[in-house]
């Protein structure tokens, strides 16, 4: 006797049974995860889920309503999405071979409200969003899938949501909503939420920022903090000043005015903003390859030469070009690891500060208050490091954004005395730090020992830094994910969300979940190292 499957023209085929078979168990299983967590990352401030399975249709289409319905940042981040959420689709799913006998699909559109039509994208732009998935049973409205938010940068957090909520289903071969019906009611904890990009340690070429500018939208980052220049080079363009990217590394290894506001534009149809920064009066070794007068001398290059008017001609010229460039209304200034016994060991310099009975310190408070001066006539908030406040808070004007990384002290320091400040301690959130694990980056929280609401609303946010000595384009996005993630959801979720007691129960499932998401989307992010976190102490 012949097997089943050799059999001319059998109708019965026990092979066919078994893939029938094996179809019916893959829908009924469906979920391998633990049920009871919710695989967003970061997690929604307010949910409710249900437990019916979904299936969306990879044809889904797109119907807009409200005044910013029809704007471009909104039709193509739906598209952008759309590749995202069917991009493991291919071949015949089991709902296509069903297609035609039954409409099969529960989700075939995206309806998306969008109420304002200004795509004025600030510090503090309504990013909250509504976001509702149900089936549709064809009589009631309520059904398909709907996000409504007040901005177009809401309804991009929302498709963003959406599509963490569609997975692909190996089995099926098709997209499907677990847990439906849902609905997601999402706004962020803190308005800045950023990324330090260290370009002058090692060049990235323009698509590598741009990856990594897509990647942020993942996580709802929405800030990258562009550290442009350094000592060691100099990659950008300055019309006024054609001389500065001599400092470059190589002549390829530069962005032009164009290039800079290619990446602009590339960020902000995902709704994230660039803060460029220009650090002075340290950091700037680079920038004497060009005008060599801007170094004290040839033996102390930085910090930059605090005696000449060239050296505030320059910087102003710099910030007018790059005015054009950077709409963002923060502007980072650095201010931080001054040398200023360069100023004092050089005879030009020492002459300068003697004539004006000034000490070295007096001159860096100084240069930075010019500079702050200059960045604010130009309609820019100044943003500067932390040692700027710790040497002289008092004089600081009072507009700055005081930036922390030296520990973990300084923010409730600075809220006291009214400022502003972004959170970046550098014991937990510099990326270049390798050896700190995934859970000390989560646990780390920006309003630590400030307990006053009026303080607590003047923490901006937090940031997380790529200081890129240890990094190229080789690594980088690995050494940004999935850490950086850590930090998202602990910018973005509401606080008791984040500071459960038990976090290998509450966030780490969901956070390896979220680092296999990057990796499916092409984002290269490293292992979770210590999958087995350490307890906060009781
Ligand atoms: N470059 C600049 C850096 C750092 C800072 N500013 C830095 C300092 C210490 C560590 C990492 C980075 N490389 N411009 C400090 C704000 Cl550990």
């Amino acid at each position: 006797m012949l097997p089943f499957s050799q059999k001319p023209h059998s109708k019965f085929s026990f092979f066919k049974l078994l893939f029938w078979v094996s179809q019916l168990l893959v829908l009924s299983s469906g979920f391998e995860l633990d049920e009871s967590l919710t695989y967003i990352w970061p997690l929604p401030s307010e949910f409710t889920s249900g437990n019916e399975t979904l299936a969306v249709d990879p044809t889904l289409s797109l119907s807009v309503s409200g005044k910013g319905g029809d704007l471009k940042i909104l039709r193509e981040g739906f598209e952008r999405y759309k590749k995202i959420i069917f991009k493991h689709v291919s071949g015949v799913s089991i709902f296509e071979k069903l297609r035609g006998i039954t409409s099969v699909y529960d989700i075939s559109e995206l309806r998306i409200i969008v109420n304002s039509d200004s795509e004025e994208l600030q510090l503090g732009v309504d990013e909250s969003y509504t976001l509702f998935v149900a089936k549709n049973d064809g009589k009631s409205i309520v059904g398909g899938a709907t996000i409504e938010a007040n901005t177009v940068y809401g309804a991009l957090r929302g498709l963003e949501t959406f599509s963490q909520l569609c997975a692909f289903n190996y089995g099926t071969k098709s997209v499907q909503v677990y847990k439906a019906p849902w609905y997601i009611k999402d706004k962020p904890r803190f308005a800045y939420r950023g990324l330090l990009l260290d370009t002058s340690r090692h060049y990235l070429p323009i698509d590598v920022i741009k990856q990594i500018i897509e990647s942020m939208s993942y996580a709802k980052l929405n800030v990258l903090h562009w550290h442009i220049i350094d000592e060691q080079s100099f990659p950008l363009e300055v019309p006024t000043y054609p001389n500065l990217w001599n400092g470059a590394y190589t002549k390829w290894e530069r962005y032009t005015v164009e290039d800079a506001s290619d990446i602009v534009s590339f960020a902000k149809m995902r709704g994230i903003h660039v803060m460029a920064e220009v650090d002075v009066p340290g950091h700037a070794e680079s920038w004497g390859a060009g005008y060599p007068d801007l170094w004290p001398s040839s033996s102390c290059r930085e910090p930059l030469d605090v005696s000449k008017n060239f050296t505030f001609d320059l910087i102003s010229g710099i910030l007018s070009d790059i005015r054009k460039i950077f709409p963002f209304e923060l502007f980072h200034l650095g201010g931080d690891e001054v040398n200023t016994g360069c100023w004092t060991s050089t005879p030009h310099v020492k002459q300068w500060l003697n004539d004006r009975n000034m000490t070295a310190k007096d001159a860096y408070q100084y240069f930075v208050l010019k500079a702050q001066e200059m960045a604010i006539s130009k309609g820019w908030t100044p943003v500067n490091w932390e040692e700027t406040f710790n040497a002289f808070a008092a004089n600081l004007n009072p507009q700055t954004v005081v930036h922390n990384w030296l520990g973990p002290g300084v923010c409730p320091n600075a809220v006291a005395k009214g400022f502003r400040c972004i959170f970046s301690n550098q014991g937990v959130w510099y990326l270049d730090h390798l050896d700190v694990p995934w859970d000390q980056v989560y646990n780390a929280e920006p309003l630590e020992g400030i307990n006053n609401v009026s303080e607590q609303n003047l923490v901006l946010g937090g940031e997380v830094c790529m200081w890129d000595e240890v990094a190229d384009t080789s690594n980088v996005q690995q050494t940004i994910w999935p850490r950086a993630a850590a930090a998202a959801e602990r910018l973005w979720s509401k606080r008791e969300a984040v500071s459960a007691r038990n976090i290998t129960l509450t966030a780490l499932p969901r956070f390896l979940y979220f680092r296999c998401l990057l990796n499916r989307r092409g984002v290269q992010a490293a292992p979770v190292t210590n999958k087995y976190a350490r307890q906060p102490p009781t």
